[in-house]
């Protein structure tokens, strides 16, 4: 038997190694996610700027990430702090200026870290020099937008056009006297929708791509997609159809639930739209060799998301976001739904195309008020290790936690917008985008303004980076570097996975490649249990502890049975096979 298998190996060897194709740069990094409002700020005014991010560039080198991507930086009166762009052109002034912009490209070329930029397609600010000429009336920029008349009501009241409501509560439909019509927004009042129907629209969105390739980006995280189309209103004898109502929210008219978005949401025109924004980015990509990729944020389900990876014809997006981390399970989940939920991505995307995982961004609350502060590292396992690409919140890795917020305090238009002092914070984002934690210091070494523009989340003191770096033992940000760094072993970058919920609360992987193997195992809960991971096929004998999670009392190296492992409470662990 063992002479057979011996002679069997060098077939093996071969069949192996011709799978294993050199990755291209976005294939196998990590990308880091900043929100440059909260992230370092440099002249202490209490808003966080490019400088600041140009000064911290080496940090994001050391804990072992390839490419960060910016939320937008671009001029902006910031009634959505950023999202709401006056000019696609410009940087925003509180955040410093292009040539800042440019020393930033410069530094992170020399780090070889690469610089994804936020492409806000779906509407531009109220401030925006073609909102502007739009209400002079100056047809080209009117064009630009989605305009309806209003209706009289039964007292001759002029009211919006029709039922659509904002993503942000309320009617999607501003009246703008200038003109005499409703403007439609599908986000905040201050975010006119551009109308993808004019092909001037089109072709001005390809050349603000063109303008930051120009500068050097390698990439651009597309936000809001499924938006970006209307119905066509001339199949509906020139005026827009109220939406049908959803059965949710049937208290509440004016919640985004309360309708269902068929005429405003996942139109069939939004791919094709990405398909030629794509041919923009090869573009680039002959000229100099460079992949530009694109990412695109939509909460879609399944099988909608993965046609934005394209088809046979054409090509898409290299990462439509995947959010089961976010939407489909939480802290109360069973290792069988998070088993299904991270299995749903898997199993609809197209076989050659690569997943990729997010555990929160700056929309939702952090991963440690999600799961609890013991599932931090549990989590980075997960969106590190699971086969794909992986994207990390700015403070993920230190297991920040969403800060408290007053009502006085909040700016966030989702939270200003429920005009509710008690019940605000449901719906406010600001807790999530509470400024970094640096150190101990005043603002947490983030500013040395008297006020930051959010305050800086109690407990800072005990929770930031430099602790975490200098401490002797364990922290969140060493067992991430672990991670990181594990990541770019064969058997992360192109080993097969398996994966099982062994009860209610551990869900385990199995990641293998020429002879390797690892298993990766997250106790979601308070419940110590004890496994058997021979289970998983050519698993037997000992297994050896990689990497642990904070409260786990074991070391690396450690042994641990394969046939009867101990797990105990909220401990998550990587091991690896001995053979
Ligand atoms: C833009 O919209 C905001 C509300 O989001 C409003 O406060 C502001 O006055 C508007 N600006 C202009 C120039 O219409
Ligand atoms: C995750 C994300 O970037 N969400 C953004 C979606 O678009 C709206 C409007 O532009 C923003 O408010 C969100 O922050
Ligand atoms: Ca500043
Ligand atoms: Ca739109």
């Amino acid at each position: 038997m063992r002479l057979l298998g011996l002679w069997c190996l060098p077939a093996v060897f071969l069949l192996v190694h011709a799978s294993e194709r050199e990755l291209d740069w976005w294939e196998s990094t990590i990308f880091y996610q900043i929100y440059p409002r909260s992230f370092k700020d440099s002249d202490g005014d209490g808003i966080g700027d490019l400088k600041g991010i140009t000064s911290k560039l080496e940090y994001l080198k050391e804990l072992g990430v390839g490419a960060t991507w910016l939320s937008p930086m671009f001029k902006s009166p910031m009634y959505d702090f950023g999202y709401d762009i006056a000019d696609f052109y410009d940087v925003q002034e509180e955040y410093g200026t292009m040539a800042d912009f440019e020393e930033l490209l410069a530094k992170a070329k020399e780090l070889d870290i690469k610089i994804v930029l936020d492409f806000v397609p779906n509407h531009t600010s109220n401030e925006s020099m073609w909102f502007e000429e739009a209400l002079k009336g100056h047809q080209k920029y009117f064009d630009y937008f989605v305009w309806e008349d209003g209706v009289e009501d039964e007292n001759g009241v002029l009211q919006p056009p029709n039922n659509w409501n904002s993503v942000f509560r309320k009617s999607a439909w501003e009246y703008r006297e200038e003109v005499g019509k409703y403007y439609l927004h599908q986000f905040v009042i201050g975010q006119p929708d551009l109308n993808y129907r004019n092909p001037d629209v089109v072709e001005e969105m390809k050349n603000v791509l063109r303008f930051w390739f120009d500068k050097g980006v390698a990439g651009f995280r597309v936000d809001a997609i499924a938006h970006l189309f209307e119905v066509d209103k001339e199949k509906y004898g020139g005026k827009y159809p109220d939406e049908p109502i959803s059965g949710q929210d049937l208290d509440d008219p004016l919640s985004y639930n309360y309708l269902n978005h068929i005429y405003t949401k996942d139109q069939e025109e939004t791919f094709d739209m990405v398909y030629q924004w794509r041919e923009v980015f090869d573009e680039f990509k002959e000229k100099d060799g460079l992949t530009r990729v694109m990412m695109t944020e939509a909460y879609s389900s399944p099988q909608v998301t993965m046609k934005y990876f394209g088809d046979e014809q054409q090509n898409g997006a290299q990462m439509p976001f995947n959010f089961v981390l976010i939407s489909d399970f939480n802290g109360q989940s069973s290792a069988g739904e998070i088993k299904y939920a991270i299995d749903k991505f898997l199993t609809f995307k197209p076989i050659d195309k690569l997943a990729n995982w997010v555990a929160g961004n700056h929309d939702n609350s952090r991963v440690a008020s999600r799961f609890g502060p013991k599932l931090v590292d549990g989590m980075n396992m997960l969106v590190l290790l699971l086969p794909g690409v992986a994207v990390t919140y700015m403070g993920e890795e230190i297991g920040m936690v969403d800060g408290y917020v007053s009502w006085e305090d909040t700016v966030d238009p989702s939270g200003c917008n429920t005009d509710d002092p008690i019940n605000y914070w449901k719906s406010s984002r600001d807790p999530e985008r509470t400024p970094f934690q640096w150190n101990n210091d005043k603002n947490a070494g983030f500013s040395t303004a008297e006020k930051t523009w959010l305050p800086v989340a109690e407990g800072y003191e005990q929770l930031n980076t430099e602790i975490q770096l200098n401490s002797e033992g364990r922290s969140h940000i060493k067992i991430y570097k672990g991670l990181a760094k594990l990541r770019t072993e064969p058997a992360f970058r192109y080993g097969r996975y398996e994966s099982v919920a062994f009860n209610t609360d551990v869900f385990a992987f199995r990641r293998w490649y020429d002879g390797d193997v690892y298993i990766v195992v997250v106790n979601f809960r308070d419940e110590p249990h004890t496994i058997d991971f021979t289970y998983f096929e050519g698993v037997n004998g000992h297994l050896e502890v990689v990497v642990c999670s904070l409260e786990s009392s074991r070391r690396r190296g450690d042994v641990v049975e394969a046939n009867n492992a101990k797990i105990s409470e909220s401990e998550s662990i990587v091991l690896k096979l001995v053979q």
